[in-house]
């Protein structure tokens, strides 16, 4: 696999992908195709090498730039996406048309011209899990992660339209055999993730002199994975993955709201109580929690930034050193919230 697209690469995630397949696979040339959204960020691929990596700023729905685009490549890595959650409460349509339509535009793409494709996707699809402290033996039992087997029932209309993009993508494999794979992933964190997300905002909050803000009680448990070893997995999947196969991502780092927030407290030398309870999320999911067996036994998969104390002080500094990459946006971002009552 020499030549490949990566759709969102100047996001959060993609972003750190192509930064780990330049340091990681010399031989691979990555064409990033991201339509640059308020989500998107060119600086987030400054400094890699440009005979390498090359930006055509487009989006996905575009059938005609896709199509020209997928004949040239190998392979499609999928990661662009409407992606906060906030924001489909408040208008879903952007979240449809990209993540249903692009995906489309995408496959069909792929489809025509033979084209390997890595679907990149949330366990949010399987929507909620019970919180441990409500099951019996605190669910320690089998059945209290997700699996590949797990039913989709996705509660926002971000993880609605996510769900829909897999199940466009398991009936392009069965019924046209496009050569594809799917990654559901838990919550990653990191550099170069937007400031709307939980664990950045409550940094720049703390950065900026404003109280870092937790919905509701905090009760609310995610599953937390480094975004690198996110990437690594991917990178697997995309190389010895079997085709129509779909992978759980996840690295046992489940945590609830609060516990994360008192931690980035205590690592920013603040009181354990320096914040505010604001208005919980509409239709909120209580706990996700990832059984990546299939992932380890099958294609030897194993994550490297487990120290979750360690990841979050090394992205805590990140925030620190790169204030130039947030501060712009903000007051806005803050403003926007505040309207909400977050
Ligand atoms: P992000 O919002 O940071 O980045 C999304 C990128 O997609 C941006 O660069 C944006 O400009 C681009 N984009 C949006 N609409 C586009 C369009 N129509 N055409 C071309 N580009 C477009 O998102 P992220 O957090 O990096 O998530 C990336 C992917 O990973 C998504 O598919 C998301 O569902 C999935 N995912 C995210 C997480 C997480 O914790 N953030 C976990 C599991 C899976
Ligand atoms: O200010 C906040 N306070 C707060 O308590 C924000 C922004 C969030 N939260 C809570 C809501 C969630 O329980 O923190 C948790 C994490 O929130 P987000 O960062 O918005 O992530 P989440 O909704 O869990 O979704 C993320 O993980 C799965 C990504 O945004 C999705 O793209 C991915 O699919």
């Amino acid at each position: 696999m020499k030549k490949i697209i990566v759709t969102g690469g100047a996001g959060f995630i993609g972003s750190n992908f192509v930064h780990y397949v330049v340091n990681n696979h010399p031989d691979v040339h990555v064409t990033v195709l991201d339509k640059l959204t308020y989500a998107g960020n060119r600086e987030n691929l400054a400094g890699l090498p440009e005979d390498r990596v090359k930006l055509v700023v487009g989006d996905i729905t575009d059938a005609a730039l896709v199509d020209e685009l997928v004949s040239q490549t190998d392979a499609v890595v999928h990661y662009a996406a409407e992606s906060h959650n906030d924001n489909s409460l408040k208008d879903p349509f952007p979240f449809v048309q990209t993540n249903l339509i692009g995906t489309y535009t995408l496959i069909e793409a792929c489809r025509k011209h033979g084209v390997r494709y890595h679907h990149v996707s949330t366990d949010e699809v399987y929507g909620d899990l019970p919180l441990r402290e409500d099951l019996p033996g605190h669910g320690e039992g089998a059945g209290e992660k997700f699996t590949p087997e797990t039913a989709y029932n996705p509660s926002s209309p971000y993880s609605s339209t996510k769900a829909g993009s897999d199940l466009l993508v398991r009936a392009w494999v069965r019924s046209f055999d496009l050569q594809a794979t799917i990654s559901n992933c838990s919550n990653n964190y990191g550099p170069y993730q937007h400031i709307e997300k939980f664990i950045p905002r409550q940094i720049t909050n703390i950065l900026s002199g404003i109280r870092p803000k937790l919905y509701g009680e905090g009760k609310n448990v995610r599953d937390w994975i480094h975004t690198n070893d996110h990437s690594a997995a991917v990178w697997l999947i995309l190389t010895k993955g079997k085709i129509g196969e779909t992978y759980l991502i996840g690295a046992d780092g489940e945590k609830d709201n609060k516990t994360v927030l008192e931690l980035i407290l205590e690592l920013m030398g603040q009181p354990k109580d320096a914040y505010d309870q604001v208005k919980d999320r509409a239709g909120h999911d209580l706990r996700y929690a990832i059984d990546a067996t299939k992932l380890r036994e099958e294609l030897g998969w194993q994550p490297e930034f487990t120290d979750f104390r360690e990841g979050l002080a090394d992205t805590i500094a990140w925030y620190t050193e790169n204030k130039d990459w947030w501060q712009a946006e903000k007051s806005a971002v803050e403003e926007s919230y505040r309207k909400n009552g977050q």
